[in-house]
């Protein structure tokens, strides 16, 4: 199936003029690689000389040291790398100079002593908005571009109804935090312009490269086809530069009949079909997401700290499922053969501002449901545009299972005429729209764009104003990546209920006069109507209340262990290890999990303990042994608690002297009493 990018129509109805502004520069590679490497435990450098958690520090460097230099020279680096702090008696940090760490963690992850390795990123805290957030030019008046109302979606909504009530209330999830760099949103679009200057330093860099880290996934092979080739117009099948070429449709294109681009453009009011303009429909999401914020130019993100991935599958007039499933899978981080994986950013969060009519159809391998399904497994959340079918039902894969359906509102909070409608919808949130038939937009959608009609216009600070579920969709992507900035946890599943349970209600009154409640949809169009729970979501997004209900959610859970015996434990007696957490108001712990942290050559697993609250250990000599409790509550949050238990020989008793039979046997003998008697009776006939 094709799905024609029905829901590109609806930008860039309005040409603001251009603000020129100052360029951003981003920041170089790092100069040492820095990965996370655990040793298998039969390891023949793990077995050369233990560590114990009990040495000296310099002891510990030492063999951290030596491990770290040894893998080098199997892994024919020489002596290039370093090493850093233990985290267990075989993980521990590795460098190299002189390369970065993904390539560091491929070249180690092929070592047969290497268990796992991971890059050793660094981390900055989500930090809250400073004072004054956000300074960028368009925020609060975007009169030079003609439209005063500036971001009003993004602001503090109004409770006066027929007041700007529908605004996703940023600022307040602004006070929480303003995105995290290791969240990652891939925007499953068109491509993006890289050189908008108010995208500056939201993507990745690619080493020795113009454009970002991200895929085009348009075509499978350079000699596929010709209509792969014209789709993705960018002179080839897919490959790793995601740069928007534009996506025009010239009107000869148009109307050639059995033409691939035949009927893929606009019409004129008699019904001619004229082509359209590049629509820059990528650019337009990723700019409301995660545009540069706060950097005193342009426009506002709603997650101005997350970092930007972005996945090509729409060319000109569309994209096929097969590369929009890909897409999806490779923005994850799941393997797709062919095209190396993205282990290096898989996404939290999918923004799909793309569908077609049609049901979800089918299961297994190659349908949407099963490609969904495998990124919420990953742990990722795909949230997806109802539709623009004037209230008409959603497509696919908006009413496909596991996804956030986004439906769109007016400033007054009633659906607006465009929006699809229908009981998949999750949630809705501001789609823009002008108010006047004539005269000035009052409150249509700014985002990034770029002013060339066909082929870009370099580097070009350019912002367009438009309307469509396209664009509500990215607000509640942006919040999404705020929730996971707070709480990298979150399960999809948690996502979407924290987002649903701090809706606000739908409002019945303040509309257009004379407009009725929305019904479930049929083929006739229905206009702005009064929402229902039944026809757009829970509600009206609330990104203020969804990430501070996430803030509350967090650090409010704690696990405690109960050992028995409390002390004293010696080889040989079993010891038991009761959890119990603490959780936030309303959660239940869903699973538990007991992790040996170190056996201390005391153990080498749990008796029992799988998904109980209760593990025991068997201890066969003495030792220190650590273990760890995770508690996973029903929102997906996870909290543990280690505890240390020490074990003691087993207890020797003395023999007894002096005749007097019948005294304690000392276990120790009688072991080695039934050695011995099993070695003879192996004896050689
Ligand atoms: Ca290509
Ligand atoms: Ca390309
Ligand atoms: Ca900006």
């Amino acid at each position: 199936m094709r799905l024609k990018n029905s829901l590109l129509i609806l930008a860039a109805l309005l040409s603001p003029g251009l603000a020129s502004a100052q360029s951003a520069t981003q920041s170089s590679a790092p100069p040492e690689a820095r990965v996370i490497v655990r040793f298998k435990a039969e390891a023949d450098s793990v077995k050369a000389r233990r560590m114990a958690l009990d040495m000296e520090p310099g002891e510990v460097r030492g063999i951290a040291q030596n491990r770290a230099h040894a893998l080098g020279m199997r892994r024919g680096l020489g002596a290039r790398l370093g090493s850093g702090r233990s985290l267990d008696v075989r993980t521990q940090v590795v460098t190299a100079r002189g390369m970065d760490s993904a390539t560091l963690a491929r070249q180690l992850a092929k070592d047969n002593e290497v268990e796992f390795v991971a890059v050793d990123q660094r981390r900055r805290i989500a930090a809250a908005a400073p004072a004054g957030y956000p300074n960028d030019t368009y925020y609060a008046n975007a009169s030079a571009l003609g439209v005063t109302a500036g971001q009003w979606y993004l602001q503090t909504a109004s409770s006066t109804p027929g007041g700007v009530v529908s605004s996703i209330n940023a600022p307040a999830a602004w006070s929480v935090t303003t995105g995290s760099s290791s969240v990652v949103v891939a925007v499953i679009d068109t491509g993006v312009r890289f050189d908008h200057p108010d995208l500056a330093g939201q993507f990745f860099t690619v080493a020795g490269q113009s454009y970002g880290y991200g895929y085009d996934m348009i075509g499978y092979a350079e000699n596929s086809s010709a209509a792969s080739v014209a789709t993705a117009n960018d002179g080839n099948g897919q490959d790793p530069d995601a740069s928007d070429p534009g996506d025009w449709i010239t009107p000869a294109e148009d109307n050639q009949v059995g033409g691939t681009f035949y009927h893929c453009g606009n019409q004129d009011s008699t019904g001619k079909y004229i082509g359209s303009n590049s629509s820059w429909h990528g650019t337009h999401v990723a700019g409301l997401i995660a545009a540069a914020t706060n950097n005193g130019m342009g426009m506002a993100g709603v997650a101005g700290g997350v970092k930007l991935l972005p996945v090509r599958v729409l060319g000109k007039c569309g994209g096929y499922d097969s590369d929009i499933m890909a897409g999806m899978l490779w923005a994850a981080g799941i393997p797709v053969p062919g095209i190396p994986t993205n282990t290096a950013h898989p996404a939290k969060v999918l923004n799909m501002s793309l569908g077609g009519s049609g049901s979800c159809a089918g299961t297994g391998t190659g349908t949407y449901a099963d490609t969904i399904a495998q990124v919420n497994a990953a742990g990722a959340t795909v949230v997806v545009a109802a539709g623009n079918s004037e209230g008409e039902a959603v497509g696919v894969p908006g009413n496909c299972p596991g996804v956030i359906t986004v439906a769109a509102l007016r400033q007054v909070g009633t659906k607006v005429g465009f929006s699809s409608l229908g009981p998949e919808v999750s949630i809705a949130a501001p789609g823009g729209n002008c108010v006047n038939l004539s005269g000035p937009c009052l409150y249509p959608i700014l985002a990034t764009g770029n002013s060339g009609a066909t082929v870009p216009v370099a580097a070009d600070n350019y912002y367009d104003y438009g309307f469509g579920t396209s664009f509500s969709t990215p607000l509640v992507v942006g919040t999404v990546a705020l929730m996971y900035s707070v709480q990298p946890q979150l399960t999809p599943s948690a996502v979407k209920t924290f987002l649903q349970q701090t809706v606000r209600p739908f409002v019945s009154t303040g509309g257009t006069a004379g407009i009725a409640q929305c019904t479930a949809p049929t083929t006739t169009v229905q206009d702005e109507c009064y929402c229902t729970t039944g026809t757009c979501g829970a509600g009206m997004l609330d990104a203020g209340a969804a990430v501070q209900a996430v803030q509350a959610a967090v650090g409010t859970g704690s696990v405690a262990i109960a050992v028995s015996p409390a002390s004293g434990a010696t080889a040989g007696q079993t010891i038991t290890l009761t959890a119990s957490a603490t959780l936030g108001a309303g959660r239940s712990v869903a699973s538990w999990a007991w992790t040996l942290t170190d056996g201390g050559g005391a153990v080498t697993g749990f008796a029992s303990g799988a998904n109980s609250a209760t593990a025991t250990l068997q201890p066969t000599a003495a030792g220190v042994i650590r273990v760890m409790a995770t508690a996973t509550d029903d929102l997906g949050l996870s909290y543990s608690m280690s505890s240390t238990i020490t074990v003691a020989a087993a207890a020797t008793t003395p023999g007894s002297s002096g005749g007097g039979g019948g005294g304690a046997f000392n276990p120790l003998w009688l072991l080695g009493l039934m050695l011995a008697s099993w070695l003879l009776r192996r004896q050689p006939r």
